[in-house]
């Protein structure tokens, strides 16, 4: 269901538009910073309710994208991340968000990550936290776009800084010498998983290769990405796929 005010809403668009499909105003405001920045801004929608069921961060982005996508009639993005820490066998991996329980808050995972690694030296503590993106031109698309980002860590043995969400305080950052969590907002979006996939996403959006040795095969151009006006293409879209197949 729609949460009032939020879903299907359209700002005054300078630009492109596109919906999001997320709860989490941490992630919320990353994505908006990121894609902001390229000129695209985002209308939330809110997945509430729905069920999480899937076996990797790549099925339940899809579950996020596609329900969105249904809600709203327009092309949307959604985000599964979480945290993969070695020491814990990859836990707490695609249930990052509820480690602590159904409902738990982001203090209630730290804690019980940290209660988790309590024993665990130094030299064990490596972990990196994984974003999936899905972006669907509606519900039923056939070719959806899926950018991965990746960023390498480890886990601190206490929280520290102010900055961030969910498991931020404790994810140590080599190259900074500091927590996720004291990093200006900026600094993470450059260098997180977050920031990496998005990038990746716009190259898809672009048609250019993700990598070097790919041939590149994203949708050219983002026609889909909703105009000033809010219209998007819709199901619109997805004839024009099948008409030149
Ligand atoms: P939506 O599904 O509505 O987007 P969610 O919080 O349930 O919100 P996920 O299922 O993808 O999202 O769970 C991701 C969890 O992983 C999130 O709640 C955090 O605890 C953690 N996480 C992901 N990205 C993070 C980041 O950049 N910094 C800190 N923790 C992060």
């Amino acid at each position: 269901m729609n949460a009032p005010g939020m879903n299907g809403h359209v700002p005054a668009a300078h630009g492109r538009t596109l919906v999001v499909a997320t709860g989490n105003a941490g992630k919320l405001h990353e994505i908006t910073e990121v894609l902001g920045a390229l000129g695209i801004a985002v209308v939330p929608f809110v997945p509430e309710g729905l069920a999480e069921t899937g076996r990797s961060f790549v099925e339940n982005a899809l579950i996020k994208a596609r329900h969105a996508a249904l809600e709203t009639g327009r092309p949307a993005l959604a985000d599964d991340s979480g945290l993969e820490v070695d020491a814990l066998q990859g836990a707490p991996g695609i249930y990052s968000a509820r480690y602590a329980g159904e409902g738990a808050s982001d203090g209630d995972n730290v804690a019980r990550l940290l209660t988790e690694m309590a024993d665990v030296p130094d030299e064990r503590r490596s972990a990196r936290f994984h974003c999936l993106l899905a972006y669907l031109r509606h519900p039923e698309d056939p070719i959806p776009l899926i950018a991965h980002g990746v960023w390498e860590g480890r886990v601190l043995h206490a929280s520290t800084g102010a900055h961030g969400f969910g498991y931020d305080p404790v994810f140590y950052v080599p190259s900074h010498g500091c927590s996720a969590a004291e990093l200006a907002p900026a600094v993470k979006n450059r260098l997180s998983h977050r920031g990496q996939a998005l990038r990746q996403l716009r190259r898809l959006w672009d048609g250019l290769p993700k990598t070097d040795n790919d041939i590149g095969h994203g949708h050219p151009s983002p026609p889909w990405i909703l105009s000033p006006s809010g219209e998007g293409p819709g199901w619109g879209v997805k004839k024009r796929v099948f008409n030149r197949a």
